[in-house]
């Protein structure tokens, strides 16, 4: 029994300098004192179902970012309804999180207070029981896995992950839309390195790779110096077609094989160029394009490229373009929705039900506790969906994630490039636990349409 003492919430800085929440959670355990603490993100391309993030509004501070209202409601709603609780009753402790907002969205209060608060009190359940955070989350795992089966699939063979292991990164090596500056309409072109033996080898081949982009773009003559929101390169290409054939040579001038040992992915965010009732592109000649015409370019771009990951391929509300992806690469490409899920439950029954995408792009902050997040896990790997657990691309030295992706035993995380600090705190701490406790956890990657 760990019982909560005090939340405390205050105003820090993002990796874009915008002003988000903060909070400690304080607790007495029967062995002494625990605590925890920990930072909400925040998004760019976010998706317009997206839990709702509260802000000041007064231009004063921080032109209108401040954060101060939320760090409020910690204060004065949400810590003194918490004290007293057991904080290694997550489930308990994010109910009434809930209760007290009240609204689907997270309005009242804001995930931006809500999310912190949850993440805060599972590192300090993970302090008070003496166990890494990842461990404690594994536990709270398998019970979300448990609520989420249905009576009647007893004796069925369980799907094909969730056992802990320490999962295969997504790295960002060029960028685009709105994480750049709008000079590619695809946000992110990132490397799988799905062939390394371990986190160690993955981050060596992305430096490795990274540094042969960074010479290619400079030999070209384009624009290589300024890196983008989650630290991969913004150069000014003509077409995606172009960016893909760079980080194809750079795998290649790395030593290694794409495809086969260095595969491709892509966040499209296509709701980001969905203008007028299509999309807008190069490729289609800058006018609005059907979902159909825009398809015919994923194919030729899948075809040419090693690429095994599509996300967010059409827009956010465009069910029917999606429902026509899925039928076109479901079966042989990870499909992976954000802008589409944003890790709301009844979004991915709706995608369930009508058979579309094959994985899930999990943003605790999207939806706002941990509970939650791990609600909608469950429910995507009983319904034979995969997941990648994300950060955000404003992001801070807030680890909780990799313990996520970890515990959950998901097999793939994204975290962003291999530069700047708020994504490579993510990368240490997978560092950190491997080295710890690499003989147990071994890294695996679990994709969906591949292999
Ligand atoms: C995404 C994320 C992370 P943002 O779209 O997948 O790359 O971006 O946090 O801006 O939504
Ligand atoms: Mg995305």
């Amino acid at each position: 029994m760990a019982r909560i003492e005090t939340v405390h919430a205050r105003e820090v800085l993002d990796s874009r300098g915008r002003p988000t929440v903060e909070v400690e959670v304080h607790c007495q355990a029967t062995h002494g004192a625990a605590w925890g603490r920990a930072i909400a993100p925040s998004g760019a391309s976010t998706g317009r179902h997206e839990a709702v993030e509260r802000r000041d509004g007064d231009r004063d501070w921080f032109d209108g970012d401040g954060v101060t209202v939320a760090v409020q409601a910690v204060h004065e709603v949400i810590g003194p309804a918490l004290a007293g609780l057991n904080v290694t009753d997550q489930f308990t402790i994010d109910r009434l999180l809930c209760e007290l907002d009240g609204t689907p969205n997270k309005q009242r209060l804001g995930a931006n207070a809500i999310l912190p608060v949850s993440l805060a009190c599972a590192h300090a359940a993970a302090q008070a029981q003496r166990c890494p955070l990842f461990r404690h989350i594994a536990q709270l795992w398998q019970a979300a896995c448990q609520r989420a089966t249905p009576p009647d699939t007893d004796g069925q063979a369980p799907p094909s992950w969730g056992e802990p292991v320490l999962p295969v990164p997504m790295i960002n090596m060029i960028s685009g839309g709105l994480h750049a500056g709008q000079q590619m309409e695809i946000q992110d072109i990132m490397i799988v390195p799905w062939a390394a033996r371990s986190v160690r080898e993955c981050l060596s081949w992305a430096v490795r790779i990274y540094r042969r982009l960074r010479e290619l773009l400079r030999e070209r003559g384009l624009t290589w110096a300024l890196v983008a929101d989650e630290g991969g390169f913004g150069p000014n290409v003509d077409t995606v077609d172009e960016a893909l054939g760079l980080v194809t040579e750079a795998i290649e001038r790395a030593g290694l094989e794409p495809g086969a040992q260095v595969a491709l992915a892509l966040d499209v965010a296509a709701s980001h160029f969905y203008r007028d009732g299509g999309y807008v592109i190069a490729e289609l000649g800058g006018g609005p394009a059907t979902a159909d015409e825009f398809l015919s370019v994923l194919r030729a771009w899948t075809s040419h490229f090693p690429i095994m990951s599509l996300e967010d391929v059409c827009a956010e509300d465009d069910w029917d373009g999606w429902r026509k992806a899925s039928l076109c690469f479901g079966r042989t490409l990870q499909l992976v929705g954000d802008d589409l899920f944003v890790t709301n439950l009844a979004r991915l029954r709706q995608a369930i039900e009508a058979g579309i995408a094959n994985t899930v792009l999990i943003k605790p902050n999207q939806v706002g506790t941990l509970s939650e997040t791990l609600e909608v896990m469950a429910v995507a790997r009983q319904a034979g969906y995969h997941c990648v657990v994300s950060a955000r691309s404003g992001e801070t030295e807030d680890i909780t994630i990799a313990h996520l992706a970890v515990g959950t035993g998901a097999g793939q995380i994204k975290i962003g490039s291999v530069t700047r600090s708020e994504r490579l705190a993510k990368y240490n701490e997978l560092l950190r636990i491997a080295d710890g406790w690499g003989d147990e956890l071994p890294l695996k990657g679990h994709f969906a349409g591949v292999g």
